[in-house]
This record gives C-alpha cells, sequence and structure tokens, in this order.
C-alpha cells in the first residue's frame, strides 16, 4: 500500500512563497486523502502491487484510480521540486533544454506561467520531457502527462505546478498570479536535473 511521503523540509520552510498552514493541510489533509483512496480502490485487485507510474501510465481509465493515484504521483513530485534553498536561474541540463527549446529562461517563464493561468478550475501546469526537448503543457483535476493521450506519449514530467485553489487560497485567495510568481522562487533545480 502506498504512504505519505516525507517532506525534505518543514512547513514553515517554504514561507513567505507557500505558508505553514497551506503546506500542512495540503501534505497531511489533501495528499493523505489520495493515498487512502487509491489504496481503497487498488486493494485486493491485480494493480495493487504496481508503482505509482505504472499505475498512471496503465491503468487511468478507472476514474477513483485515475483522479487519486493521479493525486499521489502529483504530489509527491509537487514536494520534491520545491525547496527552501531553490529558485535563480536553471542549470546543467535544465537550462541547456529550456534554453534549446524556448531561447530563454523568461520565454520558458512567460509559457509557463501561461499554462498555469489559463488552466480553467482545478489542475496542473506541467514541463515535460519530450524526446530531447522540454513542452509545457497543462492538465485537468489531477490528470498528468504520464496518462495516455495528455502530452505526447513517454512524456517525462519534470516540473508540475499545482493550481489547486487548496494550494494557494489561505495566502493568496484568488490571486494565482501571485502564486504562480512565488513558486518560481522555490523551484529545485537540482531535483528537476536528476529526473533528466
Ligand atoms: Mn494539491
Amino acid at each position: 500500500a502506498f504512504s505519505l511521503p516525507k517532506l525534505l523540509y518543514s512547513y514553515n520552510d517554504l514561507e513567505p512563497y507557500i505558508d505553514a498552514k497551506t503546506m500542512e493541510i495540503h501534505h497531511s489533509k489533501h495528499h493523505n486523502a489520495y493515498i487512502t483512496n487509491l489504496n481503497n480502490a487498488i486493494s485486493g485487485t491485480s494493480i495493487e502491487n504496481l508503482s505509482i507510474e505504472d499505475i498512471c501510465k496503465n491503468h487511468s481509465e478507472n476514474m477513483p484510480i485515475r483522479n487519486n493515484g493521479g493525486g499521489h504521483y502529483n504530489h509527491s513530485l509537487f514536494w520534491n521540486i520545491l525547496s527552501p534553498e531553490g529558485g535563480g536561474n536553471p542549470n546543467d541540463k535544465i537550462a541547456e533544454l529550456i534554453n534549446s527549446s524556448f531561447g530563454c529562461y523568461d520565454n520558458f517563464k512567460e509559457k509557463f506561467t501561461n499554462a498555469a493561468m489559463t488552466r480553467f478550475g482545478s489542475g496542473w501546469a506541467w514541463l515535460c520531457k519530450v524526446d530531447n526537448h522540454v513542452e509545457i503543457c497543462s492538465t485537468p483535476n489531477q490528470d498528468n502527462p504520464l496518462m495516455p493521450g495528455i502530452c505526447k506519449d513517454d512524456s517525462i514530467p519534470l516540473l508540475g505546478l499545482d493550481v489547486w485553489e487548496h494550494a494557494y487560497y489561505l495566502n493568496y485567495q484568488n490571486r494565482r498570479p501571485d502564486y504562480v510568481s512565488a513558486f518560481f522562487n522555490l523551484i529545485n533545480w537540482k531535483e528537476v536535473n536528476n529526473k533528466i
């Protein structure tokens, strides 16, 4: 059965960009609920021992498994690409990919922000590696680029930004642009490079 992953930092470490109360509720309540519901949905079935990546890639036609499996995968990735020491310019492999795919980091930021802002309602903005370049997309609900038909086949999610209101409402209320802008101060580029 899946269990709630421990964060590599404390709930208050991402302040002022993401407040401690939001982090606590988001991790211990929202993420935990996806895991509980996912475990309930797969318990005793033929897929109960599969990896979360395999479940998202190959078993997302079942809606409870899609929503809660996506919820578990997406939040696990999200926590790991945030860091109190994050932000600044990308380096190493991800810098080369961003520059070759978007021209420069500022163009990437503009396009990623646009994907996060134009996702209507709840969902996620993503940066994925596809073949030898990177692409931006967004998904509704807890869908993600591992699921068939979302992005290009064999996309590898490198960055994901949760734009559900539960991710920012306590601190930012309706100001999604301010939350998206703050996110760039937290990106753990080292962890992103580890995924390439
Ligand atoms: Mn969330």
